[in-house]
């Protein structure tokens, strides 16, 4: 791959000698990002994908926010402060009018895809509540939507069905069983949406690839991809988290009969999770975290189904199905918590 294009950036935030060495990280579904190395130090720089954040001005102001005020109100290292560019902005653009930043890079350090061990996915779920007890003085209004209504699924339940709509009849034909199974299932998102819930700054996008571990002594040590930190609630993070870091396989698993919820991870990630944020949370919080995991499953089902209908404008995928798979794999999981529920609720009793 010739990198040539990205001197221009790296070249907007830095003065160089030898020419910088690229890498690509194919991390995400959503931003491009590569490492570069200058010199003896490395670094992440991320084209913002602007199809999905309208307005990275907004988005960086945010991040710059938030990395100053967990300096300074927390004990959270590895921060993500976003290199300033020569003229003393958070970003730069290419030619093209293009947005990109420049990161820190976490030494030693790697994000994995799935959990392996029940410790590591306590380790997610201990960084993920220390995380959100150290956002919890940072007042919601200080913080501007990266993307307006992001875990509004009735919102987003609208959209599909414009969607559907206007999609072609083969595709509406091979996603048939997920469209009637998210018509079936939609009444959750209008309980969700009826809980008095407290709007709180949260992540919003805790999935387990975001959490970086120590090659070392595997411990968390920190959590990346503040895009979408942003006013939410508490219960679609811990949601995304147990989606992720207490499912038998991620969401390209194609045998959708063998995707299902650890018991052991999830008592894990309670184990984890809830001393951190116990003090925070409010009864109506408490009572339904796991309908907060059952919410953001099917939200992310519809969300990959609603993007296959529509030509697969949001999601990267690498082959055409690719996003079907993904609703699917994402809708066989949801019924699997439904079979789950007694036993996942019996153990979130025993981890308070
Ligand atoms: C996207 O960018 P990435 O891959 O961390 C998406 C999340 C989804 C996730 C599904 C801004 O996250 O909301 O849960 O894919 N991010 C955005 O894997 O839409
Ligand atoms: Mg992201």
């Amino acid at each position: 791959m010739n990198f040539r294009h990205l001197d221009h950036i790296v070249e907007q935030f830095f003065d160089f000698k030898e020419l910088p060495k690229f890498s690509v990280l194919s991390q995400g579904h959503i931003n491009d990002t590569f490492s570069f190395q200058i010199g003896e130090r490395t670094f992440i720089l991320q084209k913002i994908n602007r199809n999905v954040f309208r307005s990275p001005e907004i988005l960086m102001r945010n991040m710059v926010i938030i990395a100053e005020y967990l300096q300074q109100n927390s004990a959270l290292e590895h921060l993500l402060f976003p290199v300033f560019n020569k003229q003393g902005m958070a970003y730069a653009q290419d030619l093209e009018g293009a947005f990109w930043r420049v990161l820190p890079f976490i030494d030693n350090s790697y994000a994995p895809d799935t959990v392996q061990h029940t410790s590591q996915a306590f380790e997610v779920a201990r960084m993920l509540g220390n995380f959100l007890q150290a956002l919890h003085g940072l007042k919601p209004s200080k913080i501007q939507d990266t993307i307006p209504d992001f875990h509004n699924s009735i919102n987003r339940y609208a959209v599909f069905d414009q969607v559907l709509g206007r999609a072609p009849l083969e595709k509406r034909r091979l996603a048939k069983s997920c469209i009637f199974a998210v018509r079936q299932y939609y009444p959750l998102f209008k309980q969700i949406a009826s809980l008095p819930l407290p709007r709180r700054i949260v992540h919003n996008d805790p999935k387990i690839s975001n959490v970086l571990f120590s090659k070392s002594d595997h411990q968390a040590l920190c959590i990346i991809d503040w895009d979408t930190i942003m006013p939410g609630s508490l219960l679609s993070d811990f949601g995304d988290m147990v989606r992720t870091a207490c499912a038998s396989g991620n969401e390209e698993v194609r045998q959708f009969d063998q995707i299902f919820i650890k018991p052991e991870y999830f008592r894990a990630c309670c184990d984890g999770f809830l001393p951190q944020v116990h003090s925070m949370m409010t009864e109506t919080e408490r009572d339904h975290l796991l309908d907060g995991v059952k919410w953001i499953v099917l939200e992310q089902s519809l969300r990959f189904l609603t993007d296959y209908l529509d030509g697969d404008q949001y999601y990267k995928i690498s082959y055409p199905e690719q996003n079907l798979v993904r609703a699917n794999n994402q809708m066989a999981l949801y019924r699997s918590i439904l079979e789950q529920e007694e036993e996942l609720l019996t153990i979130l009793q025993q981890s308070w």
